[in-house]
């Protein structure tokens, strides 16, 4: 059998769950997620690989209409991804239903090759779903409709066997050992900015931006890590810090386990907050800070 390799775009509105299956089919956590919509700032790449076929998950930005220029930058972060791929994976959120968003997204950037794939129905009726499926079916006249649970795990295999189907035959993009093409150094930012969405209330999440300044491997010693958390106004600093400094140890707490889990490594992790005045409004900022 000759090799098949390719790449899939998983995109969909915000928070449909493209970050949770981009992990649940790698077996490995590596994409943030978090109940707040637009987690996602970069286009992460999960690569598959067996004997027979390689297939590189992309894990994009949610589709949204862009309101302000961070949100331009990770659109064009989607549509770029989207653009790339071979298979264009649609998420949507079954709980939530099909929506004219969904409809209008899916015409729009709609591929040769586009499933749709609907997701959380560990969250819906039976009945529901088969609603649903046929309702989409309808609406799109496409007949790859996989309904799953990426928390839950249902549905993955005949996702995945899907997927493998329509990769075109050709030769693996990445070495059979590698899992992602993000440094070590990016999964570690990552999940600090999980931690401070899982600790800190409403708007200031999406006011921060996670810098990794060092990182030091030392022989027989810790790893050094330190990290900037980059909030837009002075006010949102304190909020951050927390009195007395809490609320930034507890976020430094909580991702130094995950990120010793990650690297399976004992590591010492610092963090520090700091202002840049609007950094979501400046082009310039978005990009000194990596995100476009
Ligand atoms: N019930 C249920 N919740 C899910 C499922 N998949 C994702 N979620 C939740 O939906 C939220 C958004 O997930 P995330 O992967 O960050 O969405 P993204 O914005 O599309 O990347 C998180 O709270 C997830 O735990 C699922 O299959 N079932
Ligand atoms: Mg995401």
């Amino acid at each position: 059998m000759t090799f098949k390799s390719g790449y899939v775009a998983l995109a969909g509105r915000p928070n449909v769950g493209k970050s949770t299956l981009l992990n649940a089919l790698l077996g490995q956590k590596l994409a943030a997620v978090s109940r707040r919509p637009q987690t996602t700032r970069q286009r992460v790449l999960g690569i598959l690989t067996s004997d027979l076929h390689q297939v590189v998950l992309m894990d994009t930005p949610g589709l949204l209409d862009p309101r302000y220029a961070m949100q331009d930058a990770l659109l064009k972060i989607a549509v770029n991804s989207i653009s790339q791929s071979d298979v264009l994976a649609f998420l949507v959120d079954s709980q939530k239903g099909w929506h004219d968003e969904d409809w209008n997204y899916l015409q729009k950037y709609r591929r040769k090759n586009t499933i749709v794939v609907l997701n959380k129905i560990d969250a819906v009726p039976k009945e529901g779903v088969l609603e649903l499926i046929a309702q989409v079916n309808q609406a799109t006249g496409l007949d790859r409709i996989y309904p799953i649970s990426a928390l839950r795990q249902f549905g993955l295999k005949e996702l995945e066997a899907g997927l493998i189907e329509l990769l075109p035959e050709g030769k693996p993009f990445y070495p059979d050992e590698m899992v992602s093409d993000q440094p070590e150094k990016f999964f570690v930012a990552e999940i600090i900015r999980e931690k401070i969405f899982e600790l800190c209330g409403a708007e200031v999440p999406y006011a921060t931006a996670v810098i990794i300044d060092e990182f030091k491997e030392q022989e027989g010693r810790k790893d050094v890590i330190k990290a900037t958390i980059w909030v837009e106004k002075r006010s949102q600093k304190p909020i951050l810090v927390g009195q007395g400094g809490h609320k930034v140890k507890t976020i430094g707490i909580n991702a130094r386990k995950e990120i010793e889990e990650f690297l399976d490594r004992p590591v010492f992790l610092e963090l520090f907050v700091k202002v840049k005045e609007k950094w979501r409004n400046n082009e310039s900022d978005i990009r000194e800070l990596g995100l476009s």
